[in-house]
């Protein structure tokens, strides 16, 4: 995206989320105790975000596989295939890490995922009629600087932008493979799909003024009500893709950085 900046300026804990700000987290090690199961799926359905601590950090995807199939439905997406993702159980665990040549999107844009550049706060898939409704992050390999995890809960964000610019972000807005309001659902239970790379694009299509203006609105809201979390190797974070923003900052390629990825269907 050209002339504009992505997550501005990341407060940390300042957001009003209590949820986003601090997620619940529960034990991998406890899994096995009474009600364990139905605690990670009520938690994560309540507040959009859990934390699993102490899951195994392996690079097999085993465990993410795991926790994924408790909240729902791995599902099987293509993205561009990459070192390594071969050693992954399936093609359904994605390989989060900056590779020598990063990969290169449909779109002619490095995917950011196989780069070590800071990636804005977006939702997963928000190109697709049916974007991934959950995702897991698995830290593999945290790097020593950078790589933080930007959350932003999409009630903060309707919490802070004028009705107008909301009610603009409730249009149709043009992406790369069809168009879709960007803001969704009743005041009280809003959902979001936005990627800002997406949507500053569409498909060569020009984004009237009011839209502009309303996306900018967006990113300035992101930028205030943003925290950043640092997941540390075994933190395996769920989110609610139509609730919870995520992104991460930028950090050092040599740091052999790794994460892993499962997008869910949960409906
Ligand atoms: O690197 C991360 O922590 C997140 C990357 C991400 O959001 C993605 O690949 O969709
Ligand atoms: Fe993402």
């Amino acid at each position: 995206m050209q002339g504009r900046r992505l997550a501005v300026a990341i407060h940390h804990h300042k957001g009003k989320g209590v949820s986003v700000r601090n997620p619940p987290k529960m034990s991998f090690s406890e899994m096995n105790s009474d009600g364990w199961v139905s605690r990670l799926k009520a938690d994560f359905l309540s507040g959009g975000a859990i934390i699993v601590t102490q899951t195994p950090a392996n690079e097999d995807g085993a465990a993410v596989l795991l926790l994924s199939r408790m909240i729902g439905k791995p599902m099987w997406t293509t993205v561009p295939r990459r070192p390594g993702n071969a050693d992954c159980l399936e093609d359904i665990v994605h390989r989060i890490e900056a590779v020598n040549t990063p990969a290169v999107s449909k779109m002619g844009l490095p995917v950011l995922s196989t780069t070590a550049s800071e990636f804005g706060c977006h939702t997963d898939e928000s190109y697709l009629s049916e974007p991934a409704e959950a995702i897991a992050l698995h830290c593999i390999r945290q790097a020593s600087t950078g790589g933080g995890t930007i959350l932003a809960d999409v009630r903060d964000l309707v919490g802070t932008l004028r009705v107008c610019d909301a009610e603009a972000l409730r249009g149709d807005f043009p992406h790369r493979s069809g168009s879709a309001c960007i803001l969704s659902g009743s005041n009280d239970s809003p959902a979001i799909r936005y990627n800002p790379y997406e949507f500053s694009r569409g498909k060569g299509e020009v984004l009237s003024t009011r839209q502009r203006c309303a996306m900018a609105a967006l990113d300035e809201a992101i930028g205030a009500c943003a925290i950043v979390i640092r997941l540390d190797p075994g933190d395996c974070l769920i989110l609610d893709n139509r609730r919870i923003l995520h992104g991460r900052t930028s950090f050092d390629p040599s740091d052999g950085r790794l994460f892993l990825r499962v997008r869910l269907r949960i409906s």
